[in-house]
């Protein structure tokens, strides 16, 4: 591809180059049916802008003291980080107003905000996922689903949101890292995003990604290791085993980060539930269920341990879960070891 440069190089083992130079604002709307009202695809453009707008200061975290704490603790019991507060609020703004959102969940509020009650849709979003590795540098990420609710014209009520990620019209990240880019899927395959800082726009990368066949990772904190239930230990051993797949470990403490090379290199990501915390870490409305809906998207599998992740309703907004995500085979094994054996 010679219009861009340096050329983007070979896409990952389970996708394809794009083809032209692309924005995805023109992507959006060549991929929107016919039949659209056009309010799905500009809801994600102003995600993107809300992307835009956090890599912008994620980029000089270091300069502007938005690393560190806000000095504020949040529902989940953790001390905000600046970032965090910022991507809540950029996120907020830019998705009330239009008449497309009617309500919005945050990782960062303790209770759901209706933005314009009559609106269609309902957003979930963790507007920055592994803050703790703010300060490190470390790749960081806002992760979003967006739901349509059945009557718009009704009061916003509890079961907008409090839904299966099967109902998910839509799910995405940004990952601010080495480059900023944003993936998502409207249920039509996953797509790739790079920003160009230089240009402000989102520019096709990779259409149609997949889990590679042959898995390279997988990414478990084996601190947690004496906590784990035995089905976790099981799937330790199985993954150690000579006549299984022989894969690395690689564990960054940013579930996006991992989520996205497991997704272009293969693998799976493990966030168990503990002997004395069975519910896990991860929150299922705006993490587990938005990453399965993409990792269904892309040939893969989101699960608790025994249930995919996809089919289990929240009754609580911010109600934990265990989280496994990645290749379809390799997580079925980790439901057979969860099952008392292979
Ligand atoms: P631990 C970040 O806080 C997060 O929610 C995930 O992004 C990440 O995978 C996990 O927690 C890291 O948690 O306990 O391994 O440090």
């Amino acid at each position: 591809m010679s219009a861009l440069d340096p050329d983007p190089g070979p896409p990952p083992v389970g996708g394809e180059a794009a083809e032209v130079l692309v924005t995805i604002e023109r992507f959006l709307a060549d991929q929107q049916p016919g039949e659209a009202s056009g309010t799905l695809t500009r809801l994600l453009e102003d995600i993107a802008l809300a992307g835009k707008l956090i890599a912008s200061r994620t980029r000089r975290a270091g300069l502007t003291e938005l690393l560190g704490k806000a000095g504020v603790v949040n529902v989940q019991g953790e001390d905000q980080k600046l970032l965090d507060v910022y991507a809540d609020e950029v996120m907020t703004s830019l998705l009330g107003g239009h008449g497309r959102v009617c309500a919005i969940v945050s990782e960062e509020q303790a209770e759901v905000r209706v933005l314009d009650p009559d609106a269609p849709y309902v957003v979930v979003h963790d507007p920055m996922d592994g803050s703790s590795n703010i300060d490190a540098n470390v790749s960081i990420g806002t992760i979003f689903g967006v739901f349509r609710r059945e009557d718009p014209t009704a009061e916003p009520v509890q079961t907008d949101w409090l839904r299966p990620g099967r109902d998910l019209v839509a799910a995405g990240y940004v990952l601010y890292g080495t480059s900023t880019m944003l993936v998502y899927s409207v249920g039509q395959g996953v797509h790739a995003f790079t920003l160009d800082p230089e240009v402000g726009e989102f520019l096709g990368t990779w259409t149609d990604l997949r889990f590679p066949d042959d898995a390279a990772y997988y990414s478990l904190n084996f601190a947690s290791l004496p906590h784990w239930d035995s089905g976790m230990t099981r799937f330790v051993e199985w993954l150690n085993r000579d006549d299984t797949p022989t894969l690395s470990q690689r564990y960054i403490g940013s579930a996006v980060a991992d989520f996205h090379r497991n997704l272009l290199h293969g693998g799976v990501y493990g966030y168990p539930g503990e002997i004395d915390r069975p519910e896990g870490k991860l929150r299922l409305v705006y993490e587990g269920a938005p990453l399965a809906f993409l990792a269904a998207q892309a040939g893969g599998r989101g699960s608790d341990g025994a249930r995919d992740l996809l089919d289990i309703t929240p009754t609580d907004l911010h109600e934990r879960t265990p989280v496994f995500l990645g290749n379809a085979d390799l997580v079925d094994q980790l439901e057979r070891c969860f099952a008392d054996g292979e």
